[in-house]
């Protein structure tokens, strides 16, 4: 019998280290997908060809190649919704409506909200450089990124993940929580925060989402 090996319907293009790319991978092993991941390189202008696929030319942008012609998704949350609905079966599938809307709502929280203010002190702390940076905004973003901490550690005592059962937002959260290490937080005054960060490191979709590469680095 001869077997005959057809490509991924999917294709990833994707800067492996972005935690945007990261997410979009948990995502597809979260929903046991099988892709092809294209590595784009940020330091070369993007092909026309690229840009029709993501239009400003950030990644990561999702293909799913179809008889019909091939549908490009940009932009992570986006990335993620299509997956829920395109496998609703799957742990990011929305179980009714109040888990939709639920999921809805962290996952805009994670995507302008914890992420900006995540990002903004990261820049401050290994980003900028000398003379760039301020340290009135620096304090400023640290000051408010310990209050979202807050917020989620109290929200968190009440659900293991943002929206009560697995979805969207904790997959977006996931890469975002590894930079955490990088930043002089003490997540021991946000112990809730730290469980659900290790419940989200415990998913086989977390390890999934770096091949070949070893736990200890
Ligand atoms: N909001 C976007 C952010 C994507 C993003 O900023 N991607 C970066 C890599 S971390 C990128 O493509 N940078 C290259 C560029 O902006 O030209 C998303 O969630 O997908």
């Amino acid at each position: 019998m001869t077997t005959i090996s057809k490509a991924p319907p999917f294709t990833l293009y994707e800067y492996r280290a972005s935690p945007f790319c990261v997410a979009v991978r948990v995502g597809l092993h979260e929903c046991q997908v099988a892709f092809t991941p294209r590595d784009v390189d940020l330091t070369k202008p993007r092909t026309a060809a690229f840009l029709k696929r993501s239009p400003f030319g950030r990644l990561p942008a999702l293909v799913e190649h179809r008889p019909s012609g091939e549908l490009a998704v940009f932009e992570s949350p986006a990335v993620l919704l299509f997956l829920a609905e395109r496998f609703p079966q799957s742990p990011l599938g929305f179980s009714d409506l109040t888990a939709r809307g639920e999921a809805y709502s962290w996952l805009s929280y994670v995507a302008t909200g914890f992420a900006v203010e995540l990002w903004t002190v990261y820049c401050e702390e290994h980003v900028l450089e000398d003379g760039e940076r301020s340290p009135r905004s620096h304090q400023r973003a640290r000051g408010e990124f310990d209050r979202h901490l807050d917020v989620l550690d109290r929200h968190l005592a009440r659900r293991a993940f943002l929206a009560g059962d697995y979805s969207v937002a904790d997959t977006l959260a996931t890469p975002l929580l590894d930079l955490l290490d990088h930043l002089k937080v003490d997540l021991a005054a946000f112990p809730r925060v730290r469980s659900w960060r290790d419940r989200l490191r415990e998913r086989p979709s977390y390890k999934d989402a770096w091949p070949g590469e070893d736990d200890e680095e």
